[in-house]
């Protein structure tokens, strides 16, 4: 595919972004162009406005805490790399993918896609999900489908189920143990980059 590698060539250290993302030529140009497209007006970078032409995520409740989670520790501005880097979580485990063990595990591993679910509850990053930033995302998620005293029924029985040491609030590994059973796969998949 001769345009394949001819924008493959334009992208910087598009090598190494396959490497450790597990993206293809042609998905690492396909994402370019994508990021391309969402900088309107040429800045040469995202910033968090540009997200709102996303339509599967305009569309999604909990869609500013998923572009809040594109910019971490505060930054308005979004280069390719990191982009191509947060997108990767989205993509299906790897079963085939070889690991080295000496290096960092595989982006899209089931540990590292539940880490990023776990961040859009854990606002304050403080490792917990309180019961307050439960409250919150099923607030969002559920508004006018239930009652403000369902709602906390949920959040109760969410935090019972998962909340091992009775500190009243979800640690990573409570809600690692907690998710055991649930496919995040199709939670987890963004139109595209199939
Ligand atoms: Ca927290
Ligand atoms: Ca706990």
């Amino acid at each position: 595919m001769g345009s394949t590698n001819s924008t493959l060539s334009k992208i910087p250290n598009a090598g190494d972004l396959m490497q450790e993302t597990g993206f293809s030529p042609a998905h690492i140009v396909r994402l370019y162009d994508r990021y391309k497209a969402l900088d309107k007006d040429k800045k040469g970078h995202l910033c968090p406005q540009d997200f709102g032409a996303i339509k599967e995520l305009a569309m999604n409740p909990i869609s500013d805490r998923i572009i809040g989670a594109f910019f971490s520790s505060g930054q308005e501005v979004l280069d390719f790399p990191s982009f191509v880097r947060i997108l990767a979580h989205f993509r299906p485990v790897d079963k085939n993918r070889p690991k080295d063990p000496n290096s960092p595990e595989h982006i899209n591993s089931r540990s590292n896609k539940l880490k990023f679910i776990f961040q859009l509850y854990d606002q304050d990053k403080d490792g917990k999900i309180s019961r307050q930033e439960l409250l919150q995302v099923l607030r969002t998620m559920l508004e006018k489908q239930v009652t403000e005293e369902q709602l906390e029924s949920i959040a109760d029985r969410t935090i019972q189920e998962a909340d091992l040491d009775r500190d009243d609030a979800i640690s990573f590994d409570e809600f690692r143990k907690s998710m055991e059973k649930v496919n995040i796969e199709h939670k987890m998949s963004i139109r595209f980059l199939r």
